[in-house]
């Protein structure tokens, strides 16, 4: 299916406005989407993007939310005591990864492959898998009975569409991702959901590298409950879109000070791995609301030079510590995936640290 045909029919039932966190398994209709004039904005995540759409659901608007299965997790919350509460209402389109049909795809969606409509349907969501227009009508009758309705796409089902979205920065992220490496030999690593992961693990695998392949926004988080129980440096790499998903975390970050922290974010504009679709980051300053949430030092570069020197400086400095690079969006060509499996990236970091 077209994008732009899946949303003239969704457009037949006044569908919309859009909005959500872009998944690959149908990236072109974000792509597509962020083409029209004031249909579609990113959201910071799943379940944010679900109750934005109830608010324009009490305006009168059938708000259409768009997400990886993954982002299940983070809707569950707004579903149940939001729209299954007060029969707000939302259509949902659910990428469907993992699915157990297709050829195997990264273990990380394994296990909501499996289960994403019994989860859906846990949560009181009715859900079919989208395979043509009448699917669409379908779902636009059940939204008469039921608060939400999910459409469950399978990768690619719905065509691709180049990504328009344009940034103006000079290095790439894999040779961000290479200089830090270079710069922290050694050093405790947690690195982001996505193609940040598979590039540092290129550049540098390492028994220290903690790879967080799935729960994308988590990364930080786990590097501080690390930092709380050990005198060594940790290094966060973070992405700005996973940043941004659990930004809160920052405050807890700040609160309990782990001067061992250095929290690197790199900042595309983008949520590079699902396909370049932007996110909101050209318009939040994360590297202030580090300082503002209590991070010791807080610094910005965009080259590779000032990189250098700013990460060694940064080392030098009791944290936690918060450096902010932005690079240019896009991925390195046929990046592998991680060959080790999520249990052995745990059993060989928990030996390495001990
Ligand atoms: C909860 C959840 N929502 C969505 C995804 C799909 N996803 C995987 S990586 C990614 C983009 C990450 O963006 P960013 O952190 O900015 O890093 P970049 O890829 O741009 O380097 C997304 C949206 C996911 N894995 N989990």
């Amino acid at each position: 299916m077209k994008p732009e045909e899946l949303y003239q029919e969704l457009k037949k039932y006044n569908f919309g406005p859009f909005m959500g966190v872009a998944d690959s398994s149908f990236g072109g209709f974000f792509n597509y989407l962020d083409t029209l004039k004031n249909e579609y904005i990113p959201d910071v995540n799943e379940g944010l993007a679900f109750s934005r759409g109830a608010g324009s659901y009490l305006t009168g608007k059938k708000p259409v939310v768009m997400m990886q299965n993954a982002g299940i997790g983070n809707l569950i919350n707004p579903q149940t005591s939001l729209n299954n509460l007060y029969n707000t209402k939302s259509l949902l389109l659910v990428g469907w990864r993992g699915n157990p049909a297709n050829k195997k795809d990264a273990p990380e969606h394994w296990y909501m492959g499996e289960n994403t409509k019994e989860f859906l349907e846990l949560a009181n969501i009715k859900s079919k898998v989208l395979e043509s227009f009448d699917d669409i009508k379908w779902a636009n009758d059940e939204l008469e009975n039921t608060s939400t309705v999910a459409l469950i796409v399978n990768p690619e089902f719905i065509e691709k569409y180049e990504s328009q979205h344009k940034t103006n920065y000079e290095m790439s992220r894999y040779d961000a991702v290479e200089l830090i490496a270079n710069n922290t030999k050694d050093m405790i690593r947690i690195s982001t959901t996505g193609m940040i992961s598979r590039e540092l693990n290129k550049a540098d695998d390492a028994p220290k590298n903690f790879y967080v392949i799935g729960s994308m926004g988590h990364a930080s988080s786990i590097g501080l409950g690390i930092a709380k129980e050990v005198k060594e440096k940790i290094i966060v790499l973070d992405g700005d879109g996973a940043a941004l998903m659990h930004l809160g975390v920052l405050s807890t970050i700040g609160n309990i000070k782990p001067k061992n922290f250095l929290h690197i974010c790199l900042d595309n504009e983008s949520w590079s791995s699902t396909g370049g679709q932007r996110t909101t980051s050209n318009t939040t300053e994360i590297k202030d609301i580090a300082l503002a949430c209590g991070y010791t030092n807080s610094r910005k570069v965009n080259d590779k030079e000032n990189l250098e020197k700013v990460i060694k400086e940064l080392l030098e400095l009791d944290g936690p510590n918060f450096l902010l690079v932005n690079v240019k969006k896009g991925n390195l060509e046929d990046i592998e995936r991680i060959e080790l499996l999520p249990e052995e990236i745990t059993k060989r970091f928990m030996e390495a640290i001990k």
